[in-house]
């Protein structure tokens, strides 16, 4: 076994084309519609969305996150109420309003506003709810798409005008539940993350990326082959700044009225869903981690002259003892070959094939080929069930396993700013000392042509070396790197 080693030359060296390819040939989304920033999300692309909203939604419950739908629309009025996030919104508005029809309609209405972030049109609505301490902790949730007229090029699933998501909104009594409710915002979306083997850094971003009106941001940056890393979720504690503005007060437990503390947190379902295809796909084509998988086996018989019948037979039986807890199609199609069945179905994404050729009749097994590795082998059928679900589960651990691998050969230390420029230009996230100052952050995004993404929530990174920029004692770690 073994020995195989899978072919990933495309995806590293041209990303942009093998990733276009691979949206369309695996179904996943079509890009083609003639509104810049909007797609089609396809059966595969959105089968993967629908099971990974189930299940952040199902932790986000779990948690007391109530799930809500709010609309779609606000003022414009309720929505520069807060003066910093209308600073970082209002160039990516869409604005809506009645379309006129007649000559006689000249007076045009205040046009409405689409949701670029549900913070202005939630926040008026906790102040209604909230007015006393046994109302906090109020957690809610939404899945829907919001609407951001994105001025950078636009990318099928990285940057999208119309963004599928799901943000989360709380507000507690004190900063220290909030701060307790970040650490485990920050533990369900990793829970998703890993679960899907994605590998990312969890990093607090410098204060001048901070989310528009936010103390501070927390984000989940994944790798992604081009070098450039894709942020698929992010953790903004608000402080006060919200609640002051919106008017959300509420009577203390020991008496004296207090704004309450809030939080907002996003986790975008495309930029989860182009990881999932970025990190594990290779040059056939995607690799879907078997829970998410929109059709995890395919069985593919081998029919050989005079004996297909009881081949069919046989894989159809196979077909059946699957059918009942897996997503499992019978590829019986006689015009095509078993050959052409395997790359059709290996393109698609799918992590497990299952062959039955007259010899495993014979024998009472089948051959399983993974996807991921290439390697086959013989299970007999009393087994078979058994074994898929354990090979299923291997492929994940395994597809996870590459992944961080993956994201740690990405990640190099950069002792001075030409080394960081050319590992930059590599496609590299680079790992540089900082003193902490503001300044010399912001310096280094000009003279490394990067981002800087922040410094490790997760862990603690003390460093030991100068500042790469002005030399003195570096406190910490930050990362840089070109960014989606
Ligand atoms: C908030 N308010 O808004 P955030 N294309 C694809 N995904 C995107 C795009 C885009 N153009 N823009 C953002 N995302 C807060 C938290 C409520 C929820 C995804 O935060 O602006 C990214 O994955 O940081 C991003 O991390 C997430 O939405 C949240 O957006």
């Amino acid at each position: 076994m073994g020995g195989f080693i899978a072919k990933e030359s495309e995806k590293f060296e041209r990303f942009s084309d093998w990733f276009d390819n691979v949206l369309l040939t695996a179904r996943i989304a079509d890009n083609r519609y003639p509104v810049k920033g909007f797609i089609v999300y396809l059966e595969n692309g959105w089968f993967v969305i629908e099971r990974v909203r189930r299940r952040l939604e199902e932790l986000l419950e779990e948690d007391g996150h109530l799930p809500m739908y709010y609309p779609l629309v606000a003022t414009l009025e309720n929505f520069s109420r807060e003066a910093e996030h209308i600073k970082g919104f209002m160039g990516e508005v869409f604005a809506v309003g009645k379309l006129r029809t007649g000559e006689n309609e000249a007076q045009q209405e205040t046009p409405l506003i689409l949701r670029p972030t549900s913070e202005t049109i939630m926040y008026p609505m906790f102040a209604l709810w909230i007015s006393n301490h046994s109302d906090l902790p109020l957690k809610v949730h939404q899945s829907c798409a919001v609407y951001r007229y994105e001025t950078k090029a636009t990318r099928a699933l990285y940057r999208v005008r119309e963004i599928p998501w799901n943000e989360a909104h709380t507000a507690h009594a004190s900063r220290g539940e909030a701060e307790e409710q970040v650490r485990k915002a920050v533990e369900i979306y990793r829970k998703v993350l890993d679960e899907l083997g994605i590998a990312y850094l969890i990093l607090r971003r410098p204060d001048f990326d901070k989310f528009a009106g936010a103390e501070y941001s927390i984000a989940f940056d994944a790798w992604n082959p081009d070098g450039k890393v894709n942020q698929v979720a992010t953790v903004h504690n608000l402080g006060t700044n919200f609640s002051r503005v919106f008017g959300i007060v509420f009577e203390k437990r020991e008496g004296g009225k207090e704004y309450a503390w809030q939080l907002c947190y996003g986790f975008g379902y495309s930029r989860v869903l182009a990881a999932v295809i970025a990190q594990h796909g290779d040059d056939l084509g995607p690799i879907f981690p078997p829970w998410v998988a929109p059709i995890q086996i395919v069985v593919v018989p081998i029919p050989y002259k005079g004996r297909e019948a009881e081949v069919y037979e046989y894989a159809k039986r196979v077909y059946g003892l699957l059918r009942p807890g897996f997503r499992v199609r019978l590829d019986d199609r006689e015009d095509v070959t078993p050959g052409e069945k395997y790359y059709y179905w290996e393109r698609r994404g799918v992590p497990l094939r299952v062959e039955v050729g007259p010899r495993d009749v014979e024998k009472s097994a089948v051959v399983l080929a993974r996807r991921d590795t290439g390697e086959k082998f013989s299970v007999p059928i009393e087994m078979l069930r058994e074994e898929v679900a354990k090979v299923l589960e291997d492929i994940a651990r395994s597809l996870s396993e590459r992944s961080k691998r993956r994201l740690s050969e990405q990640i190099v230390d950069a002792p001075s700013l030409e080394e960081g420029a050319r590992n930059v230009e590599l496609g590299k996230i680079c790992r540089v000392s900082w003193c902490g100052s503001e300044e010399c952050a912001l310096s280094l995004k000009s003279s490394l042509g990067a981002e800087v993404r922040g410094y490790r929530y997760d862990v603690d990174e003390k460093s030991d070396r100068p500042c790469i920029v002005c030399g003195s004692p570096g406190k910490t770690y930050l990362y840089v790197s070109r960014a989606y």
